[in-house]
């Protein structure tokens, strides 16, 4: 029994796939699809991930607070896998999230909770669900920020203030110090994006990629994300408005921003692969 949870082979293809493609483009874009029953079915979800790819999308990440079913992530999963090549990366909201279909999942840590569970309980009881699937795991620190949305309200997180990018930054940074390979900064689905000053001053500190999402509808919320020092931008509410409608079109104007942004830009950070 423990050979099945221990033979399974650690791989580190989707976090290499990230770092060189930052150094080679500046920044990325990542689609979010929820697999949830209230969005969408699997095979809508699959359509959704085929158009972001056509878009531009470097990645396609699954997942959200309110994933609740593992059959219905895993179907999720298996049918975006058969028509997508860019990799396929759980962005979990609990156990239910986890799927050997994947290609690697996000392990990541509400650093701001102020629930243990979110931080290292959920974790330790997933980390052998995670083993046995075998796949990649990407150790990532997760900051939620005012207002916070789904995500901050079930992680219980004490919210990271707006007006203080101080505290944001010290957060990240002791993340990375702990050894996480990724940093989150969340703002919350559908609601006010992170400011660009806290995204600032956590690309200043920093040496690790930073993720930012939360409310990013306009080409300009994007570019201003990538100036500010983000690496990676995420996107999930835009897609469920816009990706069935103009098949990707709306989409692929603000990746092709987010790429200009960071082509022109001089502040652009190189990685090292931790
Ligand atoms: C979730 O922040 C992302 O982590 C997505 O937010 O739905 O607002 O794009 P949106």
């Amino acid at each position: 029994m423990v050979d099945i949870i221990l033979n399974n082979e650690k791989k580190h293809a989707t976090y290499e796939y990230i770092i060189n493609k930052l150094n080679r483009e500046g920044a990325l874009h990542f689609s979010l699809i929820d697999p949830d029953p209230f969005r969408q079915s699997p095979s809508k979800a699959a359509k959704m991930g085929k158009l972001a790819e056509q878009a531009g999308t470097d990645a396609i990440l699954v997942g959200g607070s309110t994933a609740f079913d593992q059959v219905y992530v895993d179907k999720t999963i298996e049918l975006i896998k058969k028509d997508v090549q860019v990799p396929i990366i759980i962005f979990p909201g609990g156990f239910a999230n986890v799927s050997k279909r994947a290609d690697a999942i996000l392990f990541m840590s509400v650093l701001n909770s102020n629930n243990h569970y979110f931080f290292i309980g959920y974790q330790a009881l997933g980390s052998y669900l995670v083993k046995m699937a075998g796949i990649e795991h990407i150790p990532m620190g997760y900051l939620i920020i005012e207002p916070g949305a789904s995500a901050g309200w079930i992680s219980d997180a004490k919210l990271l203030p707006r007006n203080k990018p101080k505290l944001t930054a010290a957060y990240s940074l002791a993340a990375e110090m702990f050894g996480f390979k990724l940093i989150y900064l969340e703002a919350g689905s559908g609601g006010n994006s992170i400011p660009p000053e806290i995204i600032k001053l956590c690309s200043q500190v920093l040496s690790i990629p930073i993720i930012a999402g939360g409310g990013v509808q306009t080409k300009e919320d994007a570019a201003a994300f990538v100036e500010a020092g983000a690496d990676i931008i995420v996107m999930g509410t835009f897609l469920e408005n816009n990706l069935m409608k103009d098949k990707g079109a709306s989409l692929k104007v603000i990746i092709d921003a987010i790429k200009d942004t960071a082509k022109n830009s001089n502040n652009r950070r190189t990685f090292q692969k931790i």
